[in-house]
């Protein structure tokens, strides 16, 4: 029998306290006044200020892409993108991701034709896009690198170029990877970063969008705000999707330690690796495609039947033990309003996404946690596993 004593059978919990998933990265107290300071003796806070010029610069030397062209957050980038893009009509997507995917889609005009995933990455799965590739109605692909990872991007951007439609990327989670040591930010017609404060570059709300596309930079530059516009060109459509300076200024300090969270993660989940190793029913998603990770997520597969537990009950064994850890992504996106309700045929279409919500659990990663406590994590799954019984009593079916 364990010698862990679990909270959800009456022990005290491992952690005093909530450990949230998400990087959450905070910089110094003194750096981040500095940086504020210098918002107030120049006296701007927004629309292109230095500090957001010199974040773009960063980046674009960082990832050696032309354009990184920073936005509020990454939703308000994919709608620009769908925007410049200049789509219309169908646009393939997964409904494994999260809901501003295909949001920003629907905000567009557009509508989004759920593909399913890959059983063993979670990626887009290639030969199910060549198949809706054939609907007429079809104007581009968005793909979603999921996890620090990425999708199969030949395969995709060989069936793009065939089809005649633009392939481009939600790279929300792939901030600071690369493949075959060529930065992503660089595939597709272009690529959106995240920088939310879950995210592994954290401008506490923010993202950016980058293309190597010159023409499509301009349109984005002009969607986004006549500020930071460059040359003007025409557009249907402006918005405001700026970054403010407060927000840039937490970007280039968490750029500045990006090299040091990255290798925090890398032992992290190095620890998780050891710590879930053999352990039957559970599956840790590693990733596949890449060169380089940013390991900003740790995701799990919990097989019910093998592991003794539902994901569910292994869900609130870990909250019992102040262990936040969420079924990410649940439910799939064509569950949520109002796909559901446009398209309830979807989830026959997508059998490996509705598997994937039913059984994916993301564990905490980034500063919220340290290696020893990805190691007490993995003995308390090891010991849930092993008082299978005792737990699913003490539930008594409510998970
Ligand atoms: N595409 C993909 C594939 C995405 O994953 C996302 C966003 C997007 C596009 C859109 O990017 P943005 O427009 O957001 O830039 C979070 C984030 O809000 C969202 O950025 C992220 N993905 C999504 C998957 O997760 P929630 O609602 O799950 O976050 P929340 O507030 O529950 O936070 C997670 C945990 O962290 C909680 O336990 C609370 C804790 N937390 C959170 C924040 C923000 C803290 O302790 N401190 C904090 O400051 O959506």
């Amino acid at each position: 029998m364990s010698a862990v004593e679990l909270a959800i059978l009456g022990a005290t919990p491992a952690f005093e306290q909530p450990l949230p998933v998400g990087q959450l990265y905070f910089p110094e107290w003194s750096a981040y006044e500095q940086a504020m300071r210098g918002i107030f003796e120049r006296q701007y806070y927004t629309n292109q200020g230095p500090l957001t010029q010199q974040l773009e610069q960063v980046l674009q030397e960082r990832l050696g892409v032309r354009h990184a062209i920073c936005v509020t957050n990454a939703t308000i980038g994919l709608l620009m993108a769908a925007d410049a893009l200049g789509l219309r009509g169908k646009v393939i997507t997964p409904a494994f991701s999260f809901i501003a995917t295909s949001q920003s889609l629907t905000w567009a005009g557009l509508e989004p034709l759920f593909c399913d995933v890959d059983p063993l990455t979670h990626q887009l799965d290639p030969v199910l896009v060549e198949a809706l590739l054939e609907d007429n109605d079809v104007s581009a692909i968005l793909a979603v690198n999921l996890w620090g990872d990425v999708c199969a991007q030949d395969q995709l951007r060989e069936l793009a170029d065939r089809r005649g439609v633009p392939l481009y990327y939600d790279s929300a989670h792939a901030f600071g990877c690369a493949v075959q040591g060529r930065a992503v930010g660089n595939f597709g017609a272009l690529e959106v970063f995240s920088f939310h404060a879950t995210k592994v570059l954290s401008a506490a709300e923010g993202g950016c969008v980058c293309t190597n596309d010159d023409e499509l930079a301009a349109r984005l530059r002009n969607i986004r705000s006549s500020y930071g516009a460059g040359h003007p060109v025409h557009v249907s459509r402006t918005a405001n999707g700026r970054m403010s300076e407060a927000q840039a200024a937490i970007a280039l300090l968490s750029l500045n330690s990006f090299a040091q969270t990255l290798e925090r993660n890398r032992g992290i989940f190095a620890a998780y690796r050891d710590a879930l190793a053999g352990l039957p029913g559970l599956r840790l998603i590693e990733p596949q495609a890449v060169s380089t990770t940013n390991y900003q997520y740790v995701v799990c597969e919990i097989d019910a039947e093998r592991f003794g537990l539902s994901r569910d009950e292994l869900q609130a064994v870990l909250r019992a033990e102040n262990v936040l850890a969420r079924r990410y992504f649940y439910p799939g996106i064509h569950r949520c309003t109002p796909y559901d309700e446009l398209y309830p045929e979807a989830a026959e279409r997508l059998p490996v996404t509705e598997a994937l919500c039913a059984k994916v659990l993301q564990l905490p990663i980034g500063q919220p946690v340290d290696v020893a406590g990805a190691r007490r994590i993995g003995q308390i799954i090891r010991a849930a596993q092993e008082q299978a019984a005792s737990v699913r009593h003490s539930l008594g079916g409510r998970a």
